[in-house]
Order: structure tokens, then sequence, then C-alpha cells
């Protein structure tokens, strides 16, 4: 039987952060939550933009959550509240069929993305009444999946409210699809670690069929994340979007080239596996089919045999069709090379030699090194940072997540921890005042948490 999300008991006094919560609900509705779910954030460790493409991802879990406090009621509605100011209360009719305007990315749109992948699996017309609120600790548009924890907390809360059970992987699933109703092309990495996630492992989570696997990080260094302050809303912006329509885009090429039917390649590991071919083999494919200039939508069009009206129709998404060049070479090299660093560097843990920290720095270094140029999803803080971090005593240091701005992840020796932390607070939060005044929350040792759980007062 697979196993279903943890349902733990707490003691009120003993968590600060749920008493408080459960105070804040009870002034805001007027009665007790009945139970409380919480979904993590994660950090990536390595295998950026590869998990839309079909390849293999290596995350964990962190601390910072997202946290719900909920009670189960007659009143036909859906009731949000956040503890946050900035996130404003909204309710919304059971009988009401649930819209998402992905226009308008608003933080309960991602709570309802949750409530709606649920409603859809168990075809449920009328949702149990319910009042909620919410409660985050992860900096959003940072690259640490709040986004995500939001969706899978409120997946698992509507599922609880009503009494409705499901596995972690299915949920992780349906959470994985239903977040795209925002319109973002995401390709599940998030929403898997946030319901797979074992507190001390990190994770080698593998797509088709989803499954996570154990990875033992090695003895002697501590991951540390940073965040740059530069805040990125994927939802709000077209750049995801268009890395992942690149990818398409290239997988049809590259499939073409080889004679297999383009119209049913979707995702660049596809391609491989058809040709049965290793990675690098497909690195040399990429050198040999595709061209480092952009490609016009003329120019694929013509490739790939098809009218501009099924270009705009079949693979471009509803926010990016404007866009006019393409760099399929890039995008290709970015994937397949990452794809192999996350093989190599869960063999280096598996191995655990002495030279293991040196190694998996090295393949840390190179997927910063790949998302920045190849894939162009850095920025000039996140390079700033990563500098910085590598000045300052990291062994590897690469972004982490979407990019374009949030954060970086370093592997330091753990003797260097404190000296790490000291340096970096110096030379990039201390010399600006904006900086500075988020530093507390944006440069923090982290260790591997556990999955999303349902949580009851005892
Ligand atoms: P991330 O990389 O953190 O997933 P996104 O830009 O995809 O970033 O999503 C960030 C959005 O998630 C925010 O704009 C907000 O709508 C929602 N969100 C994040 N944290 C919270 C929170 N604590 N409460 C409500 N909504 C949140
Ligand atoms: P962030 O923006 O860090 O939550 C996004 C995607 C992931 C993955 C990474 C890049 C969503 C929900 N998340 O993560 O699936 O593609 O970018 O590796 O779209």
């Amino acid at each position: 039987m697979a196993s279903c999300p943890p349902k733990s008991k707490f003691k009120i006094t003993s968590n600060e952060r749920l008493k408080e919560l459960k105070e804040k609900f009870e002034a805001k509705f007027g009665e007790s939550p009945l139970f409380y779910a919480c979904g993590p954030g994660r950090v990536n460790l390595i295998g950026e933009h590869i998990d839309y493409c079909g390849y293999s991802v290596l995350p964990m879990a962190i601390e910072q959550s997202i946290l719900a406090a909920v009670s189960v009621n007659n009143s036909g509605m859906i009731q949000l509240a956040n503890t946050n100011p900035q996130y404003q209360d909204f309710k919304v009719s059971c009988s009401e069929e649930i819209i998402i305007d992905r226009e308008n990315p608003k933080w309960y749109f991602y709570f309802l993305c949750g409530v709606k992948g649920i409603q859809e699996k168990f075809g449920i017309t009328h949702l149990a009444g319910m009042s909620c609120v919410v409660d985050g600790t992860i900096p959003p548009s940072s690259g640490l999946s709040s986004s995500s924890a939001l969706v899978c907390c409120s997946g698992l809360l509507t599922m609880e409210a009503n009494q409705k059970s499901l596995s972690k992987v299915a949920l992780a699933e349906i959470c994985a699809k239903s977040e795209r109703y925002i319109g973002t092309e995401g390709g599940g990495m998030d929403q898997s670690i946030s319901f797979l996630a074992e507190e001390g492992t990190a994770k080698l989570i593998e797509f088709q069929p989803l499954r996570a696997t154990d990875v033992r990080l090695p003895e002697g260094a501590v991951f540390v994340i940073s965040n740059c302050c530069v805040e990125m809303n994927k939802a709000a912006s077209s750049h995801y979007n268009i890395r992942v329509v690149e990818c398409r885009i290239a997988t049809k090429m590259l499939a073409l080239s080889k004679g297999l039917d383009p119209s049913r390649m979707l995702k660049l590991s596809q391609v491989q596996t058809e040709l049965k071919a290793s990675l690098d083999e497909m690195l040399v494919l990429v050198d040999e089919v595709l061209h480092p200039d952009p490609y016009s939508r003329e120019e694929i069009c013509k490739v790939l045999g098809i009218t501009s009206e099924q270009f705009c129709t079949e693979l471009l998404s509803a926010n990016t069709q404007n866009v006019t060049h393409f760099k399929l070479y890039q995008r290709a090299k970015h994937v397949y090379g990452e794809a192999a660093r996350v093989l190599k560097f869960q063999c280096v843990c598996d191995a655990g030699s002495a030279e293991s920290l040196q190694l998996l720095g090295e393949l840390m270094n190179q997927s910063h090194a790949s998302c920045r140029d190849l894939y162009e999803c850095s920025c000039a803080e996140l390079d700033q940072l990563v500098d910085v971090c590598l000045k300052s005593g990291a062994i590897g240091c690469r972004l982490t997540g979407a990019g374009w701005g949030g954060c970086a992840v370093s592997m330091v020796p753990s003797e260097k921890a404190e000296g790490f932390l000291k340096a970096v607070r110096e030379a990039y939060y201390m010399s600006d005042p904006r900086r500075a005044s988020m530093e507390k929350q944006s440069l923090f040792v982290t260790k591997p948490g556990g999955g999303a759980a349902v949580l009851l007062e005892e």
C-alpha cells in the first residue's frame, strides 16, 4: 500500500508558530481550527530546468514551510485569510466552479489550484465548507518553491477536509498538474519533494513513473542558502514558459533529424529514450543538428513542416505568443549536460570517497555556469552572490530553483561554515541597506527536512 502523508499530534504549548496561528485563526473566525496542514519549501541541489524535460532532479525539503489552520463547517464557503497582511482575504462558494485567473496570479489562486486538483480527482460536486488561515515562512519568488508549498498544503488540507485519502505520490502528481492552472508549465519537482521528502536525506526524484530515492549527502559539509534579494514571480513573467517552449521545439527538431515522428515527441528525454542513446551522444547530436544562432518562427515552421497557426497553438503557451526568436541549441545543450551532472552527483554521494566534496563542488559550479551561459536563467545579482560565496569558502555554489533572481545554494566545509556566513554577510548584505534589512531571512544553513503533513492538536 503506497504511503499517505503522515498525521502527527502536537502539544500547542510546544510550538510557538502553531500557537500564534491558532490564536489568529480564533480571532478571525471565532472558532477553533480542526486541524493544520503544512507543505515545506525546497532547495534543489542540482538538476535545474530539466524536470519538465523528463529528467531526474536532486532536491531536499527545507525547514521553511506553508502552514495552514483549518476548520470544516456548514458555511458553504471556502474562506481564506493570511497572517501576512500583504495577502488579502478571499472567499468563494463551494458550489461555484473554481476559476483560476492566470492573468492575475494572486496568492489565493495558488490555493485554489490545490483545491481544484482534489475536486477533479474525486469528482466532488459540493466541496466541504472550510475556513483557513495560511502562514508562510518561505521567501516568495526566490527559487525555494513557496508557490508549490502553498499548492501542496492546500491540496492536502482539501483532501483531509473532504475525508478523502491519497498516497503521497498521487498527491504530488495531482498538485503538479493543478499548479499548471496558474499558467506556469512546471515539471513537477517541487510538488514531488514537498510530499516525498524525508528528514535527514536529499532525494533523487525520477519522473514517469514518479519515485524518490534517498541520496546521502557527504559528511563534512553543510549546505547554505543565500538570497540575492531580487524576486522573480514565475506566473507574472514569461521567462520560464519561454524556456519550456524552447525545449519543446528543440525536442521536435532533434526527433525529426533522426526520423522520429516529431508530433509524438514532447520532452528532450523522450528523444534520448527512443534513440537508446547516452547523454554524451545526445550532446553530440545537438552539435550536429542545431545551430547556435537563434531560430526564427519561419525557420522552425519550415523545418518542422507546420503552419504558423499550428506553431502558435501546438507549441506556444498563452504567455509566449509574441516571442519571435528561440535559442534551441543552448537550451538543449544545458538540459542534456545538466541531466548528466545529476547522475554524477548521485554516484559521487553513493561512493562517498575522500574526494567527494571536491567532485560535488565542481558539478555545482558547472551547473551554475550552464544555467548562466546556456540557459540564461541567472541575473547580475545572483552571479555576484555566487562569486562572493565561492570567494568566502564555498566548494561549490549555484543558483537554485527557476532563477532570474532568488537564491543560491553553497556547499561549505563544516569547519568553515561560521567564517563563510560572516564573509558573505559582510560582502553581499552589509554593503547595501535593502539587502542588510533582509539578511536574517536571506542567509542560513539548511538541512534536509520532512515532507507535507497533517497536524492535529493533542
Ligand atoms: P517560488 O519560486 O517561491 O515558488 P513563485 O513566483 O512561483 O515563486 O510564487 C510566489 C507566489 O506564491 C507569491 O507571489 C504568492 O502569490 C504565493 N505565495 C508565496 N508565499 C505565500 C504565503 N506565505 N502566503 C500566500 N501566498 C504565498
Ligand atoms: P521554482 O520557481 O524554484 O519554484 C521552478 C519549477 C520547477 C523547476 C524549477 C527549475 C514550478 C512550480 N516550479 O521552480 O518545476 O522547473 O523552476 O529547475 O513551476
